[in-house]
């Protein structure tokens, strides 16, 4: 007989897939606005942080944007915007203790 894991952690573990889906999503809702398809200008950084991280509008984006762009071609690609998020994760990490 196949062991399913209990419910509430069945449910939990999907709600953490989701999250996750909807971080690459909204990462690529953003991207493909303007030029490359697959990462973030400074404009489509803005804009994502304006829509989807409104809590962190006193970013300064042009100093994030440069930390966050670790091969400095100016655009962001998921990987490099992934550090952001681990950023955000640690922050709200903090605000729990
Ligand atoms: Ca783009
Ligand atoms: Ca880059």
């Amino acid at each position: 007989m196949h062991h399913s894991p209990p419910r509430l952690i069945r449910k939990r573990r999907v709600r953490m897939e989701a999250a996750i889906n909807t971080l690459v999503a909204n990462f690529y809702s953003h991207a493909e606005q303007e030029g490359c398809q697959k990462t973030l200008n400074k404009n489509e950084f803005k804009a994502l942080l304006k829509k989807e991280l409104p809590s962190y509008n006193k970013l300064d984006v042009d100093k994030k944007m440069n930390e966050l762009d670790t091969n400095k071609d100016n655009k962001l690609t998921f990987e490099e915007f992934w550090a952001f998020i681990g950023q955000l994760a640690l922050i709200q990490n903090q605000c729990r203790k």
